[in-house]
């Protein structure tokens, strides 16, 4: 039985098809090619010599820093020691660099510089990075927008804050070497407090993991000094319906499952869990596909085909790719994928988008075979759609399903903000319990099921 069967007219033709035709005359592709290179070529300048900038701040090195500044300099003052607070909350701080515009000769933008390297303790980390390239083919010379981010302490402060700006920057080219012709602020902040906010804990609750590239993909040579492939970010579900958020940390070599276990720890069950040997991943996705009220599992990848696991409501997972759709049998770069119930049937669907290809809209087959319950929450105040809100269906005194109003939970794509609750064969619920965002609590007694309700916050019978 097939579970997911393509959308009709739904495999969304990608803006990258007709550049793809484009690439197919040579001649054109050729020109491409050069003035590809030719783009990479600047913009690597640019990122080695604002990385080189960096390092001689961090290192307050005097001799190399002039050379930085072209003789023609002209700018506005960057606002480094000009900070202005704008926001204090939880204890912690936020300051706006503030630039005055005056304009400053290329000797006072070193001192502005200086001054603000010399106003640390102690720097632990000054990088610059290339945000955005503006002009790279023009015989002036490449401009941009620089990025700088700094990790350090500043004299007085009683631990490290973090300063980002960014600043659209014009270079000159002079033999090849770039040297900064203009400097002006477009907007940076420093975030500060007294104490830390948050304790490492990674290793006590034993979630300590590092992530790891796809092997192969690592040893391939690239011609350009591309990002490398880096799965798309940790999900947080609880699969196995305790009510405790258990952890799936998607990697290039072995993709992990911690189950959490209550008490501020955690437990490696990727192999009890039956997931062992998930490479190459992208994303990790939780959706109850069948609508037993048990969270499945969908694996996005960017080497192989997509998977799917059934989750047998014991813990452990089952790969039913094959019976899955055409689609699990692909071959295709996926990255994130957004799940919903996109034809209002009751079973969710899943949108998984591809680098270089199409979407895929895979609409489900089964899951509406069993019954469910369908939550839009509605909130009155600011918070509309409820996100965060937690959501209990309260299917018999001990069977209570709990879940979150959320649209988050994979790369680059946002999920049906409505709550979908599987309730397998059972054809009742006793009652819907929702917690709403503000922590109070409101019930509804006896819903009916296999329909979508819309809950509006303080309109329930059952206000507590
Ligand atoms: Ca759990
Ligand atoms: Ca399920
Ligand atoms: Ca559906």
């Amino acid at each position: 039985m097939r579970v997911f069967n393509r959308g009709r007219g739904v495999l969304f033709a990608s803006f990258l098809a007709p550049v793809a035709v484009y690439l197919g005359f040579s001649i054109e592709g050729e020109r491409i090619d050069q003035r590809g290179g030719r783009f990479f070529e600047t913009g690597k300048n640019v990122v080695t010599t604002v990385g080189r900038f960096a390092r001689a701040l961090q290192s307050k090195d005097d001799a190399a820093l002039p050379q930085f500044f072209s003789p023609r300099f002209h700018g506005s003052r960057l606002g480094l020691n000009q900070q202005q607070l704008f926001e204090e909350k939880d204890g912690i701080r936020r300051y706006h660099l503030h630039s005055d515009g005056e304009a400053p000769s290329p000797d006072a933008a070193l001192s502005e510089w200086k001054a603000y390297i010399d106003s640390f303790q102690s720097v632990e980390e000054m990088g610059m990075h290339l945000h955005r390239l503006e002009q790279w083919d023009s015989p002036d010379g490449p401009a941009g927008v620089i990025r700088m981010e700094v990790i350090g302490t500043p004299k007085g402060a009683t631990q490290a804050g973090i300063d980002r700006a960014f600043f659209r920057m014009k270079f000159e080219n002079t033999d090849g070497r770039l040297r900064i012709r203009e400097a002006s602020l477009v907007e940076g902040e420093r975030v500060i407090a007294d104490q830390p906010q948050f304790t490492d804990v990674a290793k006590t609750a034993g979630v300590d993991f590092m992530n790891r590239y796809y092997p192969l993909f690592l040893n391939q040579p690239l011609k350009f000094g591309m990002i490398r492939y880096g799965p798309g970010g940790i999900t947080a579900v609880d699969y196995d319906n305790d009510g405790f958020y258990d952890l799936f940390i998607p990697d290039g070599v072995e993709s992990k499952l911690f189950r959490n276990r209550g008490d501020g720890t955690f437990e490696d069950v990727t192999a009890k869990a039956g997931v062992s040997g998930l490479d190459g991943v992208s994303v990790a996705v939780f959706a109850d596909y069948d609508n037993d009220g048990y969270k499945d599992l969908f694996v996005s990848h960017t080497f192989r085909h997509n998977q799917l696991f059934h989750n047998n409501g014991k813990g452990q997972f089952e790969e039913v790719s094959e019976e899955a759709g055409e689609s699990f049998h692909l071959l295709e770069v996926s990255r994130g994928a957004a799940f919903g119930d996109i034809d209002n049937d009751g079973d969710t669907d899943v949108l998984v988008s591809n680098n270089n290809g199409p979407a895929r809209l895979l609409i489900n087959r089964v899951g509406n075979r069993n019954h469910w319950i369908g939550l839009r929450l509605l909130g009155k105040k600011a918070n509309r759609d409820m996100l965060g809100a937690r959501v209990e269906v309260v299917v018999t005194p001990k069977r209570v399903l709990s879940r979150r109003a959320r649209t988050d939970g994979s790369y680059c794509s946002s999920q049906d903000p409505r709550v979908l609750v599987g309730i397998g064969s059972s054809d009742r619920v006793e009652a819907v319990r929702v917690r709403w965002t503000d922590g109070s609590l409101e019930e509804w007694k006896s819903p009916p099921i296999n329909r979508y309700l819309t809950l509006k916050e303080e309109t329930s019978a059952g206000k507590k």
